[in-house]
């Protein structure tokens, strides 16, 4: 039995109600806000129930009659209305405090600004309502409050009428005229900034971009309302997609539970995803910047205009709309390398995720909290699958396949069945294989063997999928895959072969069983083998090549996934081995530095090298082990480095400092980054000689992404060149909340012993809000997945300073206590000792009076794990 209810997406029932209209009019106050909502209802039903979340019920009336008590009945999750006519108007009046909603859903309050979060549940913690996203109607908000406090008042669509009333205070209309669930109604109230641009659609509409944010910040809006004209135009130009309403603003909040959020017409944004300035952002922010403007635009269509029928259909939305996030990076900033980035990101989190007791199905059977799936399976995952039947498809027909689906299901709530099924008729081609993808729990591994036959040149490659788990419940072998393939000789020329009559270098290899054998034929020489390219398919590739094959790929793929991939391949064999006899032999891998460092000179190719050289993050090899005790990984990589650092020292320091006189290169960000890459090396010894060095370097720059790599160098070396230099930062900024983030990250991921009291020396700090989701990210986020070393420290400290800061977050904001408690995912890959700590947490914490549903999921699936 489970201590909360499971919602099942095989109980699924259509609504027996619809709504044609909601007029919601807030009356605004210091210390209270009340709501007054109609809803104008068909019902098949005499009896009709609305989703509520502890609020607090003034009065019901139906048709403007107030009922009495007996006419209805109130639970703290429910208000269910008796007897009402077919046909009627529902008014409910709330009371709710903004000022003391601390989770951050619903109405709250973010300094003296009034915002609200209503995905997935927040509206119904603001007035009783059909708050299910199968239910749309068109929305009319009235807002009323003190223009002195509260000067702007926002919600969605177009302002239809403002005036002021006898009482001196404001009110004003709002009118959306594209049916809506509620989970994308919005409003805002406060004083802020505006600033504006327009957009001219290609049907000639002016659409007039307005950007909200505190007085003084206007400056940081300039980017980001460039990144939405790009957006605009992006869409219509790739999927035909115009903007529908008169206006697009954006408002910038300083606490939000997430990145930003696409409420039709009125986006609010986590200031940390909007604003931005040369001195104050790094390259890497205003990518993410960019990357988070064009998702919450690209919503309006994927999202807005045709929404998801239920949560469990959450990737219908969310997956598409990365997908196109992702075409637009690539598309905008192909400098970026977007695919090494987001195939990053996918390994980071999805891979690891899918590993963990908390791996679901892209479209779950089952869930307690919704709110834990927003995740990287939901999303990042959901994105994958889609970008599959794109590769399948070809981007002609991908593209209009999908506008196919937005005509299709315009003004609708669809299903991911629906979205498959119209690929499908728009194609002509068969894609039900990809229904099965979204019931898979579980990265799928894919094992590729390759016999060449030299007298009739042929290539035989052998596929096989095999199952993550023995649970087949959620194994729908097999699965369908597009595996990219391109052969190249051994001195990195491409090689073409033939393949369905058609002879060229790559091709798209699908695979559709279990074991498949697919010849490639007319290939003119033994061939190394590029497959999977570009993570053609999210599976992990079992395929064993040697060194020298691998070098080849590294240095002469023209994917660049796979040359990365290469990379990869070549280190992580280095640190597993290295691992494994608990002694570093470097063998053939320092050749690996050599190499790539010596091409930097002729290719200037900065940004790939960067990847090339770098390490993998250690938290992508964790699920590749045991019993680790994560002081001895530390210890490898940092001889790694010091080993590689010692052979290869003129040729790193040379290109180092010959990185700097290339000023007028075009991509100095890649610069910036191969910069950091290298002094990773330099610093490996640890030593106060490289601490002084990074000072040095530190005095001698002004650009925040140089100074931040620097710092975050300096910072793994344990000095008092770390406590002056990241305290001289702190005041050279002291006052800008993004800088003052980036000081409490570079503390938290600190190589020191003292990390726990400056953890808690900052906590409580006067300008730490402990209240604030980017404050507690950036101080405890970052400590638990940026600092392994102290977070899983063999004492248990890190376990326990985390576990009791979560519980204590839960008290007053479980969407983030519960986010915050992945950082628990991979503990039985630990040791006994780690392990029995962290037994010991979770049952305490299970047994928590008032835990929430969200904590409470997350640490259970832990704890069964
Ligand atoms: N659709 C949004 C998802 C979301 C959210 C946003 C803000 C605060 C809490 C939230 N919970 C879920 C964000 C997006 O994917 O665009
Ligand atoms: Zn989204």
């Amino acid at each position: 039995m489970e201590k909360f209810n499971v919602k099942y997406l095989k109980d699924y029932t259509p609504p027996t109600y619809t709504v044609a209209s909601t007029d919601i009019a807030f009356d605004i106050f210091a210390d209270k806000t009340e709501v007054q909502t109609t809803y104008t209802v068909s019902s098949i039903n005499e009896n009709i129930i609305l989703h509520g979340d502890n609020i607090e019920l003034i009065s019901v009336l139906v048709n403007n009659r107030q009922l009495s008590e007996d006419e209805y009945k109130v639970t703290n999750i429910s208000l269910e209305i008796f007897s009402i006519p077919k046909n009627c108007n529902i008014t409910v009046n709330t009371t709710v405090y903004p000022h003391l909603n601390f989770a951050l859903s619903g109405l709250y309050k973010t300094k003296q600004i009034l915002i609200t979060q209503c995905e997935p549940h927040g509206f119904r913690r603001i007035t009783y309502s059909p708050d299910t996203p199968d239910i749309s109607s068109i929305f009319t908000t009235t807002i009323t409050a003190d223009p002195k406090t509260y000067p702007v008042l926002l919600s969605n669509g177009d302002k239809i009428q403002e005036y002021t009333n006898d009482s001196g205070r404001k009110t004003v209309v709002w009118s959306d005229p594209h049916p809506k669930p509620t989970y994308l109604f919005a409003l805002v109230a406060g004083d802020l900034s505006v600033v504006r641009e327009h957009f001219i659609t290609t049907s000639n509409k002016q659409v007039d971009i307005e950007l909200y944010v505190e007085h003084g910040k206007e400056q940081e809006c300039v980017f980001a309302l460039e990144v939405v004209k790009k957006a605009m135009r992006w869409d219509e130009e790739k999927y035909n997609r115009e903007y529908d309403l008169n206006t697009f603003m954006i408002v910038a909040a300083e606490d939000f539970n997430a990145g930003a959020m696409e409420n039709k017409g009125l986006n609010i944004f986590n200031i940390s995803c909007i604003n931005t300035h040369d001195s104050i952002s790094t390259d890497s922010e205003y990518h993410r910047v960019a990357s988070v403007i064009a998702h919450e635009y690209f919503h309006n269509w994927s999202g807005n205009r045709i929404t998801c029928r239920d949560w469990f259909q959450l990737s219908l939305k969310e997956g598409l709309t990365v997908y196109r996030e992702s075409q637009f990076m690539e598309d905008t900033y192909p400098e970026a390398l977007n695919r090494i980035n987001v195939t990053n990101t996918l390994l980071e989190y999805q891979f690891t995720e899918d590993a963990s007791a908390t791996a679901h199905q892209v479209q779950p059977d089952s869930y307690i909290e919704v709110n834990n799936f927003y995740t990287a399976t939901i999303y990042e995952k959901g994105a994958e699958i889609i970008r599959m039947m794109n590769v399948i498809l070809g981007d002609d027909i991908f593209f209009k396949a999908v506008e196919h689906y937005f005509e299709k299901f315009d003004g609708t709530c669809a299903t991911i069945e629906d979205f498959i099924d119209a690929l499908e008729e728009y194609s002509q081609q068969d894609l039900q294989g990809f229904k099965k993808w979204y019931k898979q729990k579980g990265t799928p591994v894919l094992h590729v063997n390759s016999t060449y036959n030299k007298s009739t040149k042929e290539l035989l490659l052998k596929f096989k999928q095999t199952k993550p788990t023995n649970d087949d419940n959620y194994n729908n072998y097999p699965l369908i895959m597009p595996v990219t393939t391109a052969l190249f000789d051994s001195r990195g020329a491409p090689v073409n072969s033939i393949y369905k009559d058609k002879k060229t270098h790559e091709h798209v290899l699908v695979i559709n069983n279990l074991e498949e054998n697919i010849v490639l034929q007319e290939v003119m020489e033994q061939p190394v083998i590029s497959t999977l390219r570009g993570l053609s398919a999210p599976v992990i590739l079992k395929h064993e090549l040697s060194n020298d094959e691998l070098m080849v790929l590294m240095s002469y793929d023209n994917d660049g996934y796979n040359r990365n991939k290469a990379a990869n391949n070549i280190h992580r064999d280095m640190i597993f081995n290295s691992l494994s006899t608990k002694q570093i032999s470097l063998n053939s891998y320092d050749t690996l530095i050599s190499k790539i460092l010596a091409s930097i000179k002729s290719s200037k190719d900065y940004s790939i090298s960067s990847k090339l050289i770098t390490l993998p993050k250690v938290k992508t090899i964790i699920p590749d082990l045991t019993d680790i005790v994560i002081e001895d990984i530390f210890s490898i990589y940092n001889n790694i480095m010091q080993t590689v650092f010692k052979k290869n020292k003129n040729q790193i320091i040379d290109c180092y400092y010959n990185l700097n006189k290339n000023k007028h290169h075009q991509d100095q960000a890649a610069i910036r980054q191969l910069k950091g890459a290298l002094i990773k090396y330099m610093v490996s010894a640890g030593s106060v000689e490289n601490a002084d060095f990074i000072c040095d370097e530190i005095a001698k720059t002004n650009n925040i992404t140089e100074q931040l790599i620097l710092l975050t160098n300096l910072c793994q070396i344990d000095t008092k060149h770390r406590v002056e230099k990241i305290q001289e930062f702190y005041h050279k900024w002291n006052g800008n909340l993004i800088t003052y983030e980036k000081w409490l990250r570079l503390t938290a991921m600190s190589n020191t012993q003292n990390i726990y009291t400056e953890i808690l020396a900052i906590e409580s700090s006067e300008h730490f809000n402990s209240k604030n989701p980017n404050h507690l990210r950036a101080l405890y986020g970052c400590f638990s997945h940026e600092n392994l070393l102290y977070f899983h420290a063999s004492n248990g400290l890190g376990y326990k300073k985390m576990m009791e800061k979560i519980i204590n977050i839960d008290s007053y904001n479980p969407q983030l206590a519960s986010r915050m408690s992945q950082c628990f995912a991979m503990w039985r890959m630990f040791n006994k000792n780690n392990q029995q700590v962290v037994i010991d947490l979770l049952h305490d914490a299970l047994h928590v009076n008032d835990i929430s549903k969200n904590l409470y999921e997350v640490l259970n699936k832990y704890a069964n794990s």
